[in-house]
């Protein structure tokens, strides 16, 4: 059997030739919904029949009994009963976009991966973010990890790296990934909570599964909790390996790291934005690619060799502990820009199915024992979760280079090879494809001793240091904020013992973490810990920290500008001209929809109506009103509470004279430097400038 990446065309075009005619509803022809039924293609049945009616059910008589013989309704009603498919067990909730990557510094001395070989070459990328415990329908700024797959359509194969934006894991041995799961979803007598970790199974588990501390300090941190998934890290997460033409292996980390910088919000936002718009994130990457502001990685490798793995501290085998860069820096060797949202969101986006054992020649697994587990568990949940074992044919899961081999038949299959040979060896002449040793993938012959039996190495037994590193590593801003968050989670426990158990582990992580966290839940601390192994103090790793390695412009963000009937129209447009000139978006906010008109007559739309754009939508935020538009405005909940969330969640607010009686209605005692005046169009570039910071932490302190 033999493919090529033609026989793969979007799923718009195999939808078209499924068809065997256009298909009038693609995304982004809008206009064609409304042709005329002169125009259109004849409505059909799956079977081909053209339908004459599609409104009333085939009856006996005017008020009579409906017919079974009415094969256009049972064929529409069975297939809408099939539409769905069973869901992820994990990362149910995620968005995909295409791609490509690029590579950008050729590696052929580390590895004979075909996409390393050449500066400049490129390969297509799907990618797919999720979050880990929500439903599919759950909102998209729960506290949890996000999922960072890449499938990357190299020339020899499909590689898969299945990452996360945390680059630990809460476990070490995957026989214990059922028993995470299950305590982080809903509590299975009642079914809730719905997508959030605030729970008694989970810190239950938690608590008894100390391996978990280093990755609970990320997940407590802001940033389980990122603005976009435009501004967030991926990460491998295992030591990979990479094998050179020679044979020659070293040791890989890979990190993705975006182009524009670090971001997250503040748990209160992240509550009120769940409210707002449950899509927050799947909408801001719609937005960011439609409106060609693509979002881009870089791709960094920390590479090492067994001399490194020896003398590290911790065993490179155990997933919850990470290298710092400050030990071994990131290489920077590709990109990854992501261009073109989906044409379909089921075909794609649900379909897409990440195996970790989807690896190409010239890189190869290590002995961590949860990428060896991982790479069982997703080729089995996607033989379920599709249907079969020929997911492979769908065209988002499929090679786009040529494949060829025996396997056959199966549900649903699409690729049914011809000719009489189908097995191998086999003497006829044109008899299918052979193995070829010269550019096969070899597994990196590596030695191997030892005793079978089920146990836990010495190596993996420190769980404390490197949270305590990560911990040390934050901002003042953002060890309040683990703290808060880690007292908000307990908070919700109702079992005392758990939430003392956890402040027993906290002890060992940091002191002063500890006592926060058991002041806000108003108890005295327990006895600290015993731990496996006693914690030893890292040094501080900058790069750990979201606020250390933020924007440095305010290019891909969004600033909200609440206007109203009577606003100054230069300084709007000043405003706006300045955020373009950064690389960011503008939004109006109105009190109608249907926007204002401003005092020298010029109508302005609005992007949303007041109690549908509340500030939490926005990065930073702007009030251009009249004297009476802003008193109409401070007399309604949600234009005071435009303001004052702006303030509380620390970011830059600008505002006309005129919104005092806003801002006075809103709460806000005084101001500070956070926030400006804009008496004239001139005062825009300075705002914009300053909200290159994204928030003025200061008013937090
Ligand atoms: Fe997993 C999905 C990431 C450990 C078993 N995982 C899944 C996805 C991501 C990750 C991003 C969603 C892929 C998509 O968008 O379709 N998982 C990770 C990372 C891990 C990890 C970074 C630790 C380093 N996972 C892990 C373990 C197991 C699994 C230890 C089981 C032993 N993961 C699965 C799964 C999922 C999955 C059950 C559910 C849906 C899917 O695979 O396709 O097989």
């Amino acid at each position: 059997m033999a493919e090529d990446r033609d026989l793969y065309p979007s799923t718009a075009d195999t939808q078209k030739t499924a068809e065997s005619g256009t298909c009038p509803y693609e995304t982004g022809n809008a206009g064609e919904l409304h042709q005329t039924p002169g125009d259109a293609p004849t409505l059909t049945t799956a079977q081909g029949v053209p339908v004459a009616d599609d409104q009333n059910t085939l009856r006996g008589g005017e008020r009579g009994p409906a017919l079974m013989e009415d094969f256009h309704f049972r064929e529409k009603i069975f297939h809408f009963d099939h539409e769905r498919i069973p869901e992820r067990v994990v990362h149910a909730r995620g968005y995909g976009a295409h791609g490509y990557f690029e590579c950008t510094e050729a590696i052929p001395e580390l590895t004979s991966a075909s996409l390393f070989q050449e500066a400049g070459s490129k390969v297509p990328a799907f990618v797919r973010f999720s979050t880990v415990a929500g439903n599919k329908g759950s909102f998209d700024l729960a506290r949890d990890v996000r999922g960072f797959a890449v499938k990357l359509y190299t020339e020899e194969g499909n590689w898969d790296l299945v990452g996360n934006n945390i680059p630990v894991f809460f476990i070490q041995d995957p026989i214990k990934f059922p028993d995470l799961i299950h305590s982080v979803k809903a509590e299975p007598d009642r079914g809730f909570p719905q997508a959030q970790s605030a729970h008694d199974n989970f810190w239950d588990f938690i608590s008894l599964m100390p391996e978990s501390m280093h990755m609970v300090m990320w997940t407590m941190s802001d940033r389980a909790i990122p603005r976009s998934f435009r501004f967030m890290e991926g990460f491998g997460v295992h030591t990979f390996r990479l094998v050179n033409a020679e044979g020659k292996s070293h040791f890989v980390k890979f990190h993705w790291k975006p182009k524009l910088g670090l971001q997250s919000v503040v748990w209160d936002e992240a509550v009120k934005i769940n409210g707002a718009d449950p899509d927050f994130h799947r909408r801001d990457l719609w937005d960011a690619i439609r409106n060609g502001d693509f979002p881009e990685w870089e791709l960094g490798v920390q590479i090492f060799d067994d001399a490194f793995a020896d003398k590290f501290d911790f065993d490179v085998l155990d997933a919850t502990k990470l290298i710092p860069e400050e030990d071994c820096p990131v290489r920077i060797i590709g990109r990854l820009v992501l261009d073109r949202t989906v044409d379909n969101f089921f075909a794609e986006t649900e379909q897409v199915a990440f195996c970790t054992q989807n690896i190409v020649p010239g890189i190869d697994f290590t002995n961590d024992p949860l990428l060896q587990g991982r790479n069982f568990s997703y080729l089995d949940t996607q033989t379920k979760r599709l249907g079969g074992p020929n997911f492979t044919h769908i065209p988002i899961n499929a090679p786009k280079c040529p494949m060829h081999h025996f396997q056959q038949d199966g549900h649903m299959a699409m690729h049914n090879p011809t000719g009489r040979a189908n097995y191998e060896p086999n003497s006829w002449s044109k008899g299918g494809p052979r193995a070829d040793p010269r550019r096969g993938f070899k597994s990196y012959p590596e030695e191997l001793e030892g005793t079978k039996r089920r146990l836990r190495p010495e190596s993996f037994a420190d769980h404390y240091s490197q949270a305590r590193q990560f911990y040390i590593s934050q901002t003042k801003v953002e060890q309040d904020h683990i703290a808060n968050g880690l007292t908000f989670e307990l908070s919700k426990c109702v079992v005392e013992d758990i939430r003392l158990r956890v402040l027993s582990h906290l002890q060992l992580i940091d002191g002063d973490l500890a006592q926060k966290v058991a002041d806000g839940l108003g108890h005295d601390l327990p006895e600290p810990a015993t731990p496996a192994r006693a914690p030893v103090d890292l040094k501080p790793s900058d790069k750990l920290s979201i606020l250390k390695n933020g924007p440095s412009s305010f290019k891909g963000r969004k600033l909200g500008i609440l206007v109203s009937d009577g606003m100054d129209r230069a300084v709007y447009d000043a405003l706006v001209e300045a955020v373009e000139a950064e690389g960011g978006m503008v939004e109006v906010v109105a009190p109608k929809v249907g926007g204002v008109t401003a005092s020298d007559g010029s109508k302005l739309a609005a992007n949303q109506k007041i109690d549908g754009g509340p500030s939490v939508l926005y990065d930073a935020v702007a009030v251009v009103v009249s004297t009476q538009g802003a008193a109409a405005l401070a007399g309604m909940l949600p234009g005071k509470q435009f303001l004052s969330d702006a303030f509380g969640h620390s970011k830059f607010i600008a505002m006309t004279p005129e919104a005092a009686t806003l801002l006075e209605a809103s709460g806000v005692n005084g101001t500070d430097e956070g926030m400006m005046t804009l008496r004239s169009p001139a005062d825009a570039p300075a705002f914009v400038k300053a909200c290159r910071a994204v928030r003025f932490w200061q008013r937090e302190a």
